[in-house]
């Protein structure tokens, strides 16, 4: 299995200079002239759900599902706790779900449909009322199945960011950029690799004595990237100015990968996770984002020159993930300098002590594969079963938990819980506290503990954030009493 292999078929040769654009304000106010009643009073936002193209570069202009005329859609930035109407349209022959990864709302607006959320109907309209919570970066985007259709669901171009303005102060900056780390085209594929290797340290804790040696089924693979729109070599450049700080909010909008970024040249200070601010920043070489993660960063421009932020992957920065950055007054190739290897280390983020009250019960889940065999799929088991369980994840209101994920597969999984926030406890049996998120990458034959309070009554998902692994079986409902 080796990912290099892959792409020495899709490797593309890119002009070395170039970016994504940034995103622009949400458009709002009404919407009129779609299929339907219009509504009695405009809403606050609209998102449209309709075929768009996407120009990754000249010679590359890709077809697929977006939002309000663009893929990845408007930027919506909201006020925390102020009630927000959106009007959903959508445009095409699917029943759709508009998910909002990382908000505190009701199921009933979650857009999951395995909370009850309803679907957009084709060629219909919903609206719902929410209430943004908590501030920070947060995401939306369908949450449809998609199966074995690479053409539904998240590989579609239905994803934006959402950013909750509230209190949240992250200091100083010149410059704010919303970066979406996109894979384009899927397809599937025998020999699928990943950087799963970098979330490893120390002892495989959760590996099987005995492992199931049955041949893997199809994977989803892609040998075209981008950072937002476009392809690195395609679109501006990000311009700056030496002494600039700029405000980075990354966004890992993968439906296939866990993914290592790096800003050649210069140290990426995090300064939040998944939209919470982390107890610790720290300046790193390198970072790496789950499928769903959120990373916010302080970058200083002290280093003039002509520089390339993308994929620390040669072969997937080539064949698109990467954006030029240009100091006024510099000109030439951009340069890339390889990052030092470290293994990705949540713990490093932390604190020593939790603010939150110790956990009172324990909930252990072990996540497991069946190998699909040539041709086939592979099926995601929680606990032994693939999803639905029966009435297994049953919580009482108030309390406070502790998940155990023991993941005994040869895979790191980014799991996300829907409509609660967890803090990081345990990363292969190293402690850390105050960590909080909404995602986390299990680690291969690795293990993960969160505590989270149950203070969010409703149905909640539980899944994997690569969407084969969530539509073939990896997922779970949580329930309250
Ligand atoms: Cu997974």
């Amino acid at each position: 299995m080796n990912r290099r292999n892959l792409l020495k078929f899709g490797a593309m040769a890119m002009a070395q200079t170039a970016t994504p654009r940034l995103l622009l304000r949400a458009q709002s106010g009404s919407d009129s002239g779609a299929a339907g009643q219009p509504p009695a009073a405009p809403a606050d936002y609209t998102i449209r759900i309709a075929p768009v193209t996407v120009e990754l570069d000249r010679s590359h202009i890709l077809s697929t599902i977006g939002y309000s005329g663009s893929a990845p859609g408007p930027l919506l930035r909201m006020k925390e706790g102020k009630p927000v109407t959106v009007e959903i349209v959508n445009d095409t022959d699917t029943p759709e779900l508009v998910h909002w990864h990382g908000m505190l709302i009701p199921s009933e607006v979650d857009g999951t449909a395995e909370e009850g959320s309803p679907f957009v109907p084709p060629h219909g309209r919903s609206r719902i009322q929410l209430t943004p919570t908590p501030a920070g970066t947060r995401w939306y985007h369908s949450h449809a199945m998609a199966m074995a259709d690479l053409h539904k669901g998240a590989y579609t171009g239905q994803f934006g960011f959402v950013y909750v303005e509230g209190s949240n102060d992250p200091g100083q900056y010149d410059q704010e950029l919303f970066l979406a780390l996109r894979d384009w085209d899927p397809f599937f594929t025998a020999t699928m690799d990943d950087e799963d290797d970098d979330t490893h340290h120390g002892p495989l804790l959760e590996k099987p004595a005995q492992l199931d040696t049955h041949p893997d089924g199809l994977e989803v693979g892609s040998v075209t990237y981008s950072i937002n729109d476009k392809a690195l070599g395609a679109g501006d450049p990000i311009r700056v100015r030496e002494g600039q700080r700029l405000l980075i909010h990354f966004l890992n909008a993968s439906p296939i990968e866990n993914r290592r970024i790096a800003f050649s040249g210069h140290k990426i200070k995090v300064i939040a996770m998944d939209g919470n601010p982390v107890p610790t920043a720290q300046e790193l070489d390198s970072i790496f984002l789950g499928a769903g993660e959120r990373i916010d960063a302080i970058v200083e421009m002290n280093n003039p020159g002509i520089w390339v932020l993308g994929a620390t992957e040669m072969p997937i920065r080539q064949s698109g993930l990467g954006v030029v950055v240009e100091y006024a007054g510099r000109n030439g190739q951009p340069q890339w300098i390889d990052p030092p290897k470290a293994p990705w280390d949540y713990t490093i983020f932390g604190s020593t002590a939790s603010a939150a009250p110790p956990p009172q019960q324990t909930v252990e889940l072990i996540f497991g594969k069946i190998p699909g065999g040539a041709g086939k799929f592979n099926l995601w088991l929680v606990n032994g079963k693939p999803y639905p369980h029966e009435r297994e994840f049953v919580f009482e209101k108030g309390v406070r938990y502790r998940l155990v994920m023991r993941n005994q597969t040869d895979d790191a999984h980014p799991m996300h819980l829907h409509r609660h926030r967890w803090e990081i406890v345990e990363i292969n049996g190293k402690k850390t506290a105050g960590i909080i998120k909404d995602t986390v990458v299990v680690p291969y034959y690795g293990r993960a503990t969160v505590d989270f309070t149950a203070d969010q009554p409703g149905l909640s998902l539980f899944h994997c954030h690569i969407q084969q692994h969530m539509d073939y079986g990896f997922k779970a409902l949580f329930r309250y009493a």
